[in-house]
């Protein structure tokens, strides 16, 4: 397994707020591993408490959601299919610390963390996931479909989030925008056809698109050396410069898209590959015990948690401490299981409204 967390060094402290907390701090990370790029991202970066305290949020707020989730579908609440992402959410919260509300995201239907991070409501992922007429797609979208304005999907066909990102992309050129898109597909993906074709036609055209590949380790319960030639999936672009990112880093996920957006925007397509693990199942019905050791999961979660170690380098930084984070740990909770509770008494969509939001033509059905 080739799971690494790049070690943090503190270089300096910045000033300090009235608080007595430091108001940024200065970090350093390994280099990213690079291909067909002469520089990579920016391996020296600051930090401001603000955002400190705001990726914590985010991160923990992705987990309790999941969670919430979770409970709900053990209560028959959420029906068919609900996936989840625990211990990914430094990739989420990283990527959408990079980009704006303009850029567009389209996500697989590993999804919550991601709509999470675009800023749709708790209450409206929820309500969704148990197909209520509240939820953010009115309840007919359901878990694995998840859309809002920014970001296109929740989509269940692994690899189809490379074309559908792609053609945003080539919107975004036509368009004269200064936004990119981003296709999100696991390394289980990687090796289906149509990514090969979309990547050829964005190089052709050098569209704004940035490729994630989101390696968690397993696909459903295989792991990458059985069935890839080749497990560097950052260099599986081929013509296509990519990178290769510590995805249980907030910070260093944040900076390569910082840098990957830049290029996308200057240059054309660029793949990052973000190397996270998945601490839940595939979905939540699988325990995700068949094919690993529970203590590999254990482990995983006591030495690389992207949340604690997150935590530890700002309580260290002095960029906050232990009784603020335990309130906004507390806020966020609370939020979200007033949430949870309010869903399950949410009416389901009305039959007739199948016949809505098909066509952009509002009176379609008439
Ligand atoms: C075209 C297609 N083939 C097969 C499936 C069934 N399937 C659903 S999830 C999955 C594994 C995907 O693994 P990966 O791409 O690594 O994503 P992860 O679930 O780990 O996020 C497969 C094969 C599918 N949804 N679409």
């Amino acid at each position: 397994m080739y799971l690494c967390a790049k070690s943090f060094q503190r270089i300096f402290v910045q000033g300090f707020s009235r608080r007595g907390f430091a108001k940024e701090a200065v970090f350093e990370i390994e280099p990213y591993q690079l291909h067909r790029l002469d520089t990579g991202p920016s391996t020296r970066f600051t930090l401001t408490r603000k955002d400190a305290l705001g990726y914590f949020k985010m991160m923990t707020g992705m987990r309790e959601t999941g969670d919430a989730a979770q409970k709900l579908f053990d209560q028959n609440y959420i029906r068919g299919l609900l996936h989840l992402c625990s211990g990914m959410e430094a990739v989420r919260a990283g990527v959408e610390a990079a980009i704006t509300s303009e850029d567009i995201l389209v996500g697989t239907y590993r999804i919550h963390g991601w709509a999470y991070a675009r800023g749709i409501p708790v209450e409206e992922i929820l309500a969704e996931f148990l197909g209520k007429s509240t939820g953010r797609c009115k309840g007919k979208g359901g878990a694995m479909h998840l859309y809002s304005r920014n970001m296109l999907g929740g989509n269940g066909i692994i690899g189809a989030t490379v074309p559908l990102g792609t053609g945003v992309g080539f919107a975004m050129k036509y368009k004269k925008k200064p936004n990119v898109s981003i296709s999100v597909y696991g390394e289980g993906a990687a090796n289906q056809g149509q990514i090969f074709e979309a990547f050829n036609m964005a190089k052709l055209w050098n569209l704004p698109c940035i490729y994630l590949c989101d390696n968690n380790v397993y696909s459903i319960s295989t792991i990458a050396e059985r069935v890839s030639a080749i497990t560097e999936f950052y260099t599986r672009g081929d013509y296509i410069p990519g990178l290769r990112v510590d995805g249980m880093d907030i910070l260093a996920v944040r900076e390569a898209f910082v840098f990957a957006k830049r290029y996308a925007l200057e240059n054309g397509p660029i793949l990052v590959e973000t190397m996270s693990y998945r601490y839940n199942g595939h979905s939540a019905k699988d325990e995700g015990l068949d094919y690993r050791k529970k203590d590999e999961i254990e482990h995983m979660k006591q030495t690389q948690d992207p949340i604690e170690n997150f935590k530890e380098r700002i309580l260290k930084e002095n960029l906050t401490d232990e009784t603020e984070l335990k309130h906004l740990v507390e806020e966020v909770t609370e939020e979200i299981q007033i949430a949870a509770e309010k869903v399950k008494e949410d009416k389901e969509p009305h039959r007739c409204s199948l016949y809505e939001d098909v066509y952009q033509t509002e009176d379609y059905h008439t």
